[in-house]
C-alpha cells in the first residue's frame, strides 16, 4: 500500500526536528513519504507535490517550516487534504515566533493544524489520529499508546516517594 502520510520540509535543515514526526509514525507500522519541498526555493515542485498529493493516495500532509514558514499555508491553499503544520525554530527565525505566526495566522477558509514550535512528535500523532478515524486498528493502538504515557506518569509519581 502507498504510504498515506507525507513529511515536507522547507529545508533539510529541517529533517532533525520533523524526524521526530517520522519517528513516532514509525512506531506505529505506518509508512510515511517524506520530501524537501520549498515555498519559496522550489514554488513549482510545491504547487505539482500538493496538486497531485491526493492521487498518490496520501490522505494527510505534515509540513515544517521556519522563518517566513510558508510552506504549510500554501499547501493547505493547493489542496483540501488536511495539511498539520509545524513551526520550526530555524536559523532564520528571529525567536521562533515568526514561524508560529506565519503558520498559525491562516485567512477563514484555509486551515492549517498548527502544533507548538519543533512540535513535530504531535503532529505526527494528529496525523496518526486522522488515520485511526478509518482504521479500527490503528485506534486501538493509540489508545495503548495512551494508556502507556498514563502508567507512565504513575511510575515516576511513585519513584518521587
Ligand atoms: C525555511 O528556511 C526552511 O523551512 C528552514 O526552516 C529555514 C532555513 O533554511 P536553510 O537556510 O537552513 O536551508 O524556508
Amino acid at each position: 500500500m502507498n504510504p498515506r502520510i507525507a513529511i515536507i520540509m522547507g529545508s533539510s535543515s529541517d529533517y532533525p526536528i520533523m524526524q521526530q514526526a517520522e519517528n513516532i509514525i514509525a512506531e506505529f507500522g505506518v509508512e510515511v513519504v517524506k520530501e524537501v519541498v520549498s515555498a519559496h526555493r522550489t514554488p513549482e515542485k510545491m504547487v505539482a507535490f500538493a496538486k497531485t498529493a491526493q492521487e498518490k493516495g496520501i490522505s494527510v500532509i505534515i509540513a515544517g517550516a521556519g522563518g517566513a514558514a510558508h510552506l504549510p499555508g500554501m499547501v493547505a491553499s493547493l489542496t483540501t487534504l488536511p495539511v498539520i503544520g509545524v513551526p520550526i525554530k530555524s536559523s532564520n527565525s528571529i525567536d521562533g515566533w515568526d514561524s508560529i505566526l506565519s503558520i498559525l495566522q491562516m485567512p477563514n477558509g484555509i486551515p492549517v493544524a498548527t502544533v507548538a514550535l519543533n512540535g513535530a512528535k504531535n503532529a505526527g500523532i494528529l496525523a496518526l489520529r486522522m488515520l485511526a478515524i478509518s482504521q479500527p486498528s490503528l485506534q486501538q493502538q493509540l489508545e495503548e499508546f495512551q494508556a502507556s504515557m498514563a502508567l507512565a506518569v504513575e511510575k515516576s509519581q511513585k519513584d518521587l516517594l
